[in-house]
This record gives C-alpha cells, sequence and structure tokens, in this order.
C-alpha cells in the first residue's frame, strides 16, 4: 500500500517540469482565468501578472472558463506534450474560486491525462483546499515570503480578509497564519506542495532558512527560492522606492541556507500567467492565429 502510493507520488513529480529537471520534455499551459486579488504585495503591480509566479510587467490577456478550455484544447493539438494546466494569475486564483474551480472542474471532465497545478498567496486556501482536491489537483504552489510579521509588514501593506482590510503587523500575521495552516491541510490531503519564496535583499533574505525550515514541518516537498525583480520601470512599491534585486551569489547563498532543510528548484522560468509549451520555450505568438493578446 504505502509502496504503490509512494510510486504513484513520485510518478507525479517526475511528469511535472517544475517538479522535476528532468521532466522538461513535458509542457504546461496557464489559463489566464483569475483576475482579483485579496493581497498587495510591494513587488507587485496590479496593471500586470501576479509577481508571485511571473515576471513583472507581463499583461495576460483574461479569459473565461470556457474560452480557458478552448485555449487549451487548441494548445494540447499543437503541442501533445502539455502534461500540466495551472492557474497561475494574473491575480491569486483562489480569490477568484468560482472561475478557476469551474475552469479546473472543464479540464477534468475531458479525462486527459493531465496534471492540474495552482499556484496561490495561501490567504483563501483553507476555505478552498478540499473543492481543489475534489476536483483533482495534486500540484499545488503557495507564495510564502517570511513566517515573521515583522518582515511581512515590509512586504505586504494590506490584506483582504472577512470582508475587511487589514495593515501592518495584523495584516502579515493573519496571511502567515492562513497560508501555514492551508498548507498542512493541503500536505494532509496528499497534495505536493510546493513554496514559493520571493528574496528580497535586506528584507527577507536573511530569514528563508527559517521559512524552509517551518514549511518543511508543514509538510511542504519543494521550495523555490526566486529572485525579486525589482526594476523601477515596472512601477512596483519596491521599485519606486530603490530597492534592488538579488546577485546571483545572494541567491545562490539563499538557496544552500534553504536547502539545510527543503530541496530546492532552481529552473523557474517565472512564468507569465498565460505561459505556454515547454519551460524556457514558450510559444505564445505562434498560437494566436487571431492575433489578439
Ligand atoms: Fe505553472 Fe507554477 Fe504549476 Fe509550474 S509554473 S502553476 S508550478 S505549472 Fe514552474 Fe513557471 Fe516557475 Fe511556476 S517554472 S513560475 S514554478
Ligand atoms: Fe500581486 Fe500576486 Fe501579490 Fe496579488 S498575490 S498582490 S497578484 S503578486
Amino acid at each position: 500500500q504505502m509502496g504503490e502510493l509512494l510510486a504513484t507520488q513520485q510518478a507525479k513529480i517526475e511528469t511535472h517540469p517544475c517538479y522535476s529537471k528532468q521532466a522538461h520534455q513535458y509542457a504546461r499551459i496557464h489559463l489566464p482565468v483569475a483576475p482579483a486579488c485579496n493581497i498587495q504585495c510591494n513587488y507587485c503591480n496590479r496593471k500586470f501578472d501576479c509577481s508571485n509566479e511571473s515576471r513583472p510587467g507581463v499583461v495576460s490577456k483574461l479569459m473565461s472558463p470556457a474560452e480557458a478550455v478552448a485555449r487549451y484544447q487548441k494548445v494540447k493539438m499543437r503541442i501533445p506534450e502539455t502534461r500540466v494546466v495551472g492557474i497561475a494569475g494574473p491575480g491569486d486564483p483562489l480569490a477568484n474560486p468560482k472561475s478557476t474551480i469551474a475552469t479546473l472542474k472543464a479540464v477534468a471532465a475531458l479525462q486527459h491525462e493531465l496534471h492540474l497545478c495552482v499556484s496561490t498567496n495561501g490567504l483563501n486556501l483553507l476555505d478552498h483546499v478540499d473543492d481543489l482536491k475534489a476536483v483533482g489537483v495534486d500540484h499545488l504552489t503557495i507564495t510564502i515570503n517570511c513566517i515573521d510579521a515583522d518582515i511581512g509588514s515590509k512586504i505586504y501593506p494590506w490584506v483582504y480578509f472577512n470582508h475587511k482590510r487589514l495593515r501592518g503587523r495584523v495584516a502579515a500575521q493573519t496571511l502567515i497564519d492562513r497560508q501555514l495552516a492551508g498548507l498542512k491541510a493541503a500536505a494532509d490531503l496528499g497534495m505536493l506542495v510546493k513554496i514559493n519564496t520571493v528574496l528580497i535583499p535586506g528584507i527577507n533574505d536573511h530569514h528563508v532558512a527559517a521559512v524552509a525550515q517551518e514549511v518543511k514541518r508543514l509538510g511542504a516537498m519543494l521550495h523555490n527560492v526566486m529572485p525579486l525583480i525589482a526594476e523601477a520601470e515596472h512601477g512596483t512599491y519596491f521599485g519606486l522606492m530603490g530597492q534592488r534585486s538579488p546577485t546571483e551569489s545572494e541567491i545562490a547563498a539563499a538557496r544552500e541556507a534553504a536547502g539545510q532543510s527543503m530541496e530546492q528548484m532552481s529552473h523557474c522560468q517565472q512564468c507569465r500567467a498565460d505561459a505556454v509549451g515547454k519551460l524556457g520555450q514558450d510559444c505564445h505568438a505562434d498560437l494566436d492565429d487571431d492575433g489578439s493578446s
């Protein structure tokens, strides 16, 4: 029983290009069905995609669930290696639970050999983790940048929770508590939970090892320390305040520190919310015959 379970988990890792570098022959598609967000990150500019996964400055075309499924089917014909359908923005998938779940359900109903994948800031995860599991999501990413509210208050100016806009330490603590509880619930349901941490020099760079330790304890299986992209022209608060991106050696040091407790991902492409194809070989342009995006 146990051996079978592990073999199934292993197969799910080995056929997902983000979870395994060796799975690079498989492709993923992101369906941009989630416009709203329920928190504000200082590295995000709302005119663009969620920067928890994507590089800032990218604008993805928003789709309805029906358009998104049609997009998937078209892409699957052109790129049969497509093995993962992910929802990663342009806002937070779980701040838009109706479109996210409807899209996942419709894709699942096609009964293709596929992984369903969701990337979230985690604020609403606890409320939706059972629905995600029921529809067949086994790959889940939560962006956790810190587990300390003093650090969090420098990253998140506000969090919208229970019909209230929270600020300061309370906002950060609420987000952190919900992220960690959501992580534990997802891991307990058997999901393969990956954690993204945006590395922000001077703010959370000394803290990634503590994050890694805590998420390991709660059941996460992979950690992706992603560099902050801080160029001022993206109009993010951090960019305007002169916050810089980490250097290559700072990224390596952070991954080394976090790597003491968590397996590290180092091949992330910081994909856009409507990414298509194999990692590092995106191919939107030739897919959009209609010339719309
Ligand atoms: Fe997409 Fe994210 Fe799923 Fe991958 S991307 S929702 S886990 S299918 Fe992958 Fe892209 Fe990095 Fe994300 S390379 S940004 S880690
Ligand atoms: Fe932006 Fe994503 Fe943060 Fe929401 S969770 S503010 S969309 S980076």
